[in-house]
């Protein structure tokens, strides 16, 4: 009947290695840099779901911001660049490093850092002094201040520079041991970097040939087209640059967290593999409803967006059975027992298991997107913003949150101040993400548009419009209003950590092992592949990154020479526009 499990959390092995000093001092600084970022732009969240209530909180903050989109764009900005690529750049080095006991290259880690935070602070003077309230998309024609393009050029550039610091401690590491695969955590590291690197040449493209000399007066007019199109090169890969990184920690933490293995190494490699190569060739699916390409591409591109759900969905059966096993190692017996005798009294097990679900939704909704005619429903409503707080707002911003609970007393020997007020805010964030997010898919499909001032409207004006979405707005609000006790105890228990908790043994990082694969991280030896035999054979084939690189580039060039030339023999000559 499932009752026989064994409750209470898995005992994280203890850290016997004391060398890591920097390492792990240079990673806090990137969590609390990015979980600051988080802090202000999940304060601003709520007052956007009460937009759509009809509740207009704007006047009475008119000294932070002159206009809800001066808002939105902060949300929008520190949530979507700031917070994750701190986590995410921290993370992609120390995990690594830990992983292969090499030390990566603190010079470089540290100019990841200060390019990053000295983009950061430009790019917050810019928003706060409203003169850039030009959404986290920065269209052309909105023309923001220099220091807002200028700033998201040197945060891009920042954030690209773990690629060589893994490159290099991933060569070292091979010429130890000759004839092994990469250790799968860098692997997928390695393979995530490589992806966002070839992707941000679009944004960087559009930032240092067009915006940044826009802004600075040595341009006069813009394309908007070619800009959007240069914009969702990387705009649509962003979205894995905030997936790869969670689904990191679920194919090489979680298992082990829940307290058994990952069920297979090489598909975690091939899930990395495929995302690499179908990110990039997709971005234009976020123009189904520009005009000026061809009706064929567009065809092109719904089954190129099918394709990049397919890692995902290996993903799911794969972390579905390793969180199975590991429920049944547990005891838990049944259809459903294995998931109750997961070991939810560990916050970050909580966390990482309820941002998985949500994605669930998360996933369907980004496949409605993917079809082109159903797109044309749900483009521009609120139903967009319902898909990617089901994506980014839960599955990454959880998965931070549940690495923050086993990081912080890893990284500061200092206990959390309370479990419960931890589970607490995973729970709550949970429930507040799928009731807002169900709000926001249905008001969209009365069409209620999304980036708009709605509650500035006239009171009857509102209701005349958006009255038929009375019950969906109104779960909008409540889910953000639950939102906003979820943000507040999740960081009450982060900064309460850091400042009182007490002292005790660090955990180690918690490494999984896998069922199926080449690497055991039980010993910390790498299982030399036998080559010509079953699973060794993906691992060892996925191996050559650089060929993966190359296929990925052509497919790219090949999906965007047709997209882009009937743009380049069109050029438009458009004025920058202020409006507010
Ligand atoms: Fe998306 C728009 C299509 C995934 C984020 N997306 C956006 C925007 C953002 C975003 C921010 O094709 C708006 C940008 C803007 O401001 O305009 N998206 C997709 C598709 C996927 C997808 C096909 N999106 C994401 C992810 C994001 C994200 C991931 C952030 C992290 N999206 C679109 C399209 C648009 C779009 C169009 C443009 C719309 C428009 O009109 O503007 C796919 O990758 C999704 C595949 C996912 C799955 C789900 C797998 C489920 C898993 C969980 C399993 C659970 C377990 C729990 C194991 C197929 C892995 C175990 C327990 C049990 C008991 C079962
Ligand atoms: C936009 C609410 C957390 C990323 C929005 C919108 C709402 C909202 C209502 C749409 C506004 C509009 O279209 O007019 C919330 C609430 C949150 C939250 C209540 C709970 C704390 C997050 C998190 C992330 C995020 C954690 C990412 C890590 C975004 C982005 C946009 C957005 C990228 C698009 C901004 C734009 O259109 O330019 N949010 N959000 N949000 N949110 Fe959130
Ligand atoms: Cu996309």
């Amino acid at each position: 009947s499932g009752r026989a499990f064994t409750p209470g959390p898995v005992v994280y092995p203890v850290e016997t290695d004391e060398g890591w000093r920097p390492e792990r001092r240079m990673m806090l600084l990137f969590l609390i840099a990015g979980f600051c970022a988080l802090l202000i732009g999940a304060s601003i969240g709520p007052l956007q779901a009460l937009n759509y209530d009809g509740v207009n909180a704007y006047p009475a903050l008119r000294s932070i911001f002159h206009t809800y989109y001066q808002g939105l764009t902060v949300h929008g900005v520190l949530n979507g660049y700031v917070f994750t690529f701190f986590v995410t750049c921290g993370l992609l080095v120390y995990l690594p490093a830990r992983e292969l006991g090499q030390r990566p290259s603190m010079a470089l880690w540290g100019a990841c850092f200060g390019l990053m935070a000295v983009g950061a602070l430009s790019l917050i003077y810019a928003m706060f002094d409203n003169s850039s309230s030009v959404l986290w998309t920065f269209y052309p024609p909105l023309k923001g201040s220099p220091f807002f393009y200028l700033g998201m050029t040197i945060l891009t550039l920042g954030s690209v520079q773990p690629l060589p610091i893994l490159l290099k401690m991933r060569a070292a590491w091979k010429r130890a041991h000759p004839g092994c695969v990469t250790p799968l955590v860098t692997y997928m590291s390695l393979v995530t970097m490589l992806m966002w690197t070839l992707a941000g040449v679009g944004a960087l493209s559009e930032l240092i040939l067009q915006l940044d000399p826009w802004s600075l007066g040595l341009i006069g007019t813009i394309d908007p087209l070619i800009n959007r199109t240069l914009f969702w090169l990387t705009g649509h890969p962003i979205v894995y640059f905030w997936l790869m990184p969670a689904y990191i920690s679920w194919y090489g933490l979680l298992s082990r967290q829940a307290g058994g293995k990952l069920a297979s190494d090489p598909m975690a490699r091939m899930t990395f593999a495929l995302l690499l190569i179908f990110s990039l060739p997709v971005g234009s699916h976020h123009q189904f409803s520009d005009p000026g390409f061809s009706q064929i591409w567009r065809a092109i591109l719904v089954v190129l967006t099918m394709s990049v759900a397919i890692p995902s969905i290996i993903t799911a059966f794969t972390l579905g059975l390793s969180l199975e096993y590991a429920g049944r190692m547990r005891g838990g017996l049944g259809l459903v027992g294995w998931f109750r005798a997961l070991p939810w009294s560990d916050p970050s097990v909580a966390a990482q298991v309820l941002g998985a679900l949500t994605f669930i939704l998360g996933g369907a909704t980004g496949i409605v997107n993917g079809s082109w005619e159903l797109d044309a429903i749900v483009h521009n409503t609120t139903f967009v913003p319902g898909h990617f707080h089901v994506t980014v707002g839960s599955v990454t911003a959880m998965t931070f949150m549940g690495l923050a609970f086993w990081m912080i007393p890893h990284l500061t020997g200092r206990k959390l101040i309370s479990r419960r007020i931890a589970l607490f805010s995973v729970w709550t964030w949970f429930v507040g993400m799928t009731i807002f997010a169900i709000g926001m898919q249905w008001a969209g499909l009365y069409g209620v548009p999304r980036r708009a001032w709605v509650s500035a409207l006239p009171h009857e004006t509102y209701h005349a419009l958006y009255g038929v979405a009375a019950t969906p707005t109104a779960l909008i609000a409540v889910g953000g209003v639950i939102l906003w006790v979820a943000t507040y105890s999740f960081f009450l228990v982060f900064f309460g950590t850091l400042l009182f908790g007490r002292r005790a043994e660090r955990p180690a990082v918690p490494f999984a092992q896998a069922l199926s694969g080449p690497v055991s991280h039980e010993t910390g030896v790498a299982i030399p592949v036998a080559t010509g035999h079953g699973a060794s054979v993906l691992a060892n084939r996925l191996e050559h990154v650089w060929a993966l690189v190359g296929l990925t580039a052509v497919a790219t060039v090949a999906a965007y020479v047709p997209i882009l030339w009937p743009f380049l023999h069109n050029v438009t000559h458009s004025p920058g526009w202020v409006l507010w």
